[in-house]
């Protein structure tokens, strides 16, 4: 059956420069030799899609050891070229394979018949993630407890190990929101039990850790045991379960055995499956992390999905698999309204497709600990962000050892390279360390007093930026832009083959992070403009070269931009309550200041109550540096009664005619020998003048 090609008409004429047509029941886009291919969400691990060939499936990678597998699927692309931007959605959740050539995109159907709706939006990258999110649906706005460090791995086996993990995070001083539970929490691996030995009073640990300001991340894997247990004898009664074309309920096999899988699709497996998780949100668990729900069907086993026999709402499973954790997700987020309906819920995800934002935060699953999979993460993370997903990230460190099943043992990693990794996660959306069953023990402290530090360093860092993640994952919320995106995201002017081992983390930082062993020095590319180096304050522009030894990841700040900050504490929430600053980056020539501030009560889910605050104001041609600061919105009153302003060192406080010194802070309680100079206001300031001096 041939396909059709259905072109938002209006846009049509808009890059004529990429044209489609249809052949041998696929797609095929021709792009110019110049340009690049991102996108696809984490299909690959490269920087671009420029030579890649993958499908858009959901499924388990086994380590990464599977050619062209994904977790995720996601049939969106984005072409740079000399010309401009767009963005292509292949609207569809039919699985496809994808061949990038030079001069080509090629598309094809795995399965189905039916047309392939093509959907194509131009304009700078930020209009087209607009677009996109627009059609697909916003990222959900998670709770600030999700934009702390996370602590996982498979698995802390009892509640006393959990416990002993919390004391000791508190200990050694590392900021830290929450504990991850592997499937080691359930009883013999049957979602939604709890192992009457190791875990024998949830409830108790809960308390525990809440007073140590900790959370749990319970994990929920699709997969339901088939014994002699009420969710399985629940679901066969009630006819929740997927089954095969002769009417039987498909098995599968996964950790507890003879499995069968909720058949998501259909409204009331989803009621069904949301009410179960009371057995986790009663005993004190927090959020929920749902994985191997590509869904996996036979674990360790490299199998075609595309083949089984399980049909979803009657429909065979190759039209609906990337669907399925979608489905998954919003059964969970039902559970979480039941549950938590004042809380904004944090759910986590490894699968998902289009529109998965809307419900989830995604990890890229399996990664391996080696240098080649810590480029991957930032690759990975990027190319999510332009498919509409900006709250990511990858296991902190690598997870398993090598690729294929045997990769759920890993003897070992390499100090310097848990050490890069931790450098980099600090400024990704989601930062959570994790590892695989057999291997030693990954947490901050396990690589020794160096590591520690360095630790200790990002993570509070972190912290201490999180008002200003905060305010980039409500930007993606309202308007799809991506948390951490390439450089050419802000800046149309960068040229089209720099930057892919660097990356901007909202609107104001670029990270140059250090992604290779052995590394001292690196080299920077900095779009046009001046920027400041976050821990020393010097200027620099243009390409530049700086020092990254072990411990010490380039960031800079764009002129102009006004950062806010918290004072690093234990947790999000006691940094949130404690002092709040805004970090000016006053540039050396005139020009103007930006920046925003997103402040709510880190959970709440009461529509508007939140305050959002615009920073604006310039510095002119006689020295004279004002700041404004516009409440956009007023829907939350902040626990602090002043704002510390913070100005580079030669600015000093104009009060009518009057100068205020202010105080000179040495940033050297935050690791930075960045100086300073300190002003208290009111909160609610509208605006604040500086002059520079001594110039
Ligand atoms: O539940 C065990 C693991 C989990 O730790 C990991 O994060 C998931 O991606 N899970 C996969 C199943 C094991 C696969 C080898």
């Amino acid at each position: 059956m041939p396909l059709r090609a259905i072109v938002d008409e209006e846009r049509e004429d808009e890059a004529p420069w990429l044209r489609w047509q249809t052949l041998d029941g696929g797609l095929v886009f021709q792009r110019p030799r110049d340009s690049v291919v991102y996108g696809f969400g984490a299909a690959t691990g490269e920087a671009t899609r420029n030579r890649a060939t993958f499908r858009v499936l959901t499924q388990d990678t086994l380590m990464f050891g599977i050619a062209g597998a994904a977790f995720t699927a996601h049939p969106f692309f984005v072409v740079r070229s000399r010309a401009g931007c767009v963005g292509v959605l292949i609207d569809t959740t039919l699985p496809l394979a994808v061949r990038c050539e030079e001069e080509r995109v090629v598309i094809t159907p795995l399965a189905g018949d039916t047309p392939l709706p093509v959907v194509v939006f131009s304009g700078t990258p930020k209009e087209i993630l607009d677009a996109y999110t627009m059609r697909t649906g916003r990222p959900f706005m998670p709770p600030l407890w999700a934009l702390g460090f996370h602590q996982s791995r498979w698995s802390y086996k009892s509640q006393r190990r959990v416990l002993a993990i919390a004391r000791r995070m508190r200990r050694e001083q590392v900021p830290c929101d929450a504990i991850y539970l592997d499937i080691h929490y359930m009883d013999r691996f049957r979602v939604f039990t709890w192992h009457p030995r190791r875990f024998p009073d949830p409830e108790r640990m809960h308390d525990e850790l809440q007073a140590l300001g900790l959370r749990t991340m319970a994990i929920v894997d699709p997969g339901v045991s088939a014994s002699d247990y009420w969710v399985y004898k629940d679901g066969l009664a009630g006819e929740m379960f997927c089954k095969r074309s002769d009417g039987r309920v498909y098995m599968g096999k996964v950790w507890p055995g003879e499995t069968a899988f909720p058949d998501f699709s259909r409204e009331a497996v989803r009621d069904w499956w949301a009410s179960h998780h009371r057995a986790l949100f009663d005993r004190g668990v927090s959020g929920i992390w749902n994985d191997m729900n590509d869904p996996t069907l036979k674990v360790g086993v490299d199998y075609d999905p595309l083949r089984e026999d399980l049909l979803q709402s009657g429909a065979p499973h190759a039209r609906s698999r990337n669907l399925y954790a979608n489905h998954m997700a919003i059964a969970t987020r039902a559970a979480f309204s039941e549950a938590r309906p004042n809380e904004r819920p944090f759910l986590l995800t490894r699968s998902g497709t289009t529109g998965i934002q809307q419900h989830a935060a995604v990890w890229t699953g399996d990664n391996l600990s080696t240098w080649a999979h810590l480029n991957e993460a930032l690759h990975r993370v990027k190319n999510l962000g332009l498919s509409g997903v900006p709250f990511c990230g990858a296991d902190v460190g690598g997870f398993g050892g090598r690729p294929g099943k045997w990769g759920a043992v890993k003897l070992h990693v390499p100090r310097e390279l848990m050490g890069r990794w931790i450098e980099l996660a600090a400024l990704m959306p989601l930062m959570r360390m994790h590892t695989v069953l057999v291997s030693p023990s990954q947490e901050p402290w396990s690589f020794g007093r160096r590591i520690l530090a360095l630790a200790k360093k990002h993570i509070r860092r972190r912290y201490r930026l999180l008002p200003y993640l905060y305010a980039q994952l409500y930007a993606a919320h309202v308007s799809g832009a991506p948390v951490v995106r390439p450089l050419w995201f802000d800046d149309a002017s960068v040229p089209l083959d720099v930057g892919d081992d660097q990356f901007m983390c909202g609107p104001a930082l670029l990270a140059a992070p250090v992604l290779a062993a052995k590394t001292t020095q690196r080299s920077v590319y900095l779009p046009p403009g001046e920027w400041f180096d976050y821990e020393t304050g010097a200027p620099h522009s243009g390409e530049t070269s700086v020092t990254a030894p072990l411990g010490v990841s380039p960031l800079f700040v764009r002129a102009g931009a006004v950062i806010p900050c918290f004072r690093a504490a234990d947790t999000s929430d006691l940094s949130r309550t404690g002092p709040l600053r805004l970090e000016v980056y006053a540039p050396n020539a005139p020009g103007p200041l930006f920046g925003e501030m997103y402040l709510d009560d880190g959970l709440s889910a009461t529509p508007g109550a939140f305050r959002l605050v615009r920073f604006s104001g310039a510095l002119d041609r006689d020295g004279m540096l004002t700041l404004t600061l516009h409440t956009e919105h007023n829907g939350f009153v902040p626990p602090q009664a002043t704002l510390q302003i913070a100005v580079p060192e030669r600015f000093c406080r104009l009060t009518g005619a009057s100068l205020d010194h202010g105080a000179v802070l040495q940033l050297s309680t935050e690791d930075r020998p960045q100086r300073m100079r300190i002003y208290d206001v009111a909160i609610d300031t509208t605006q604040v003048r500086f002059v520079a001096v001594g110039r």
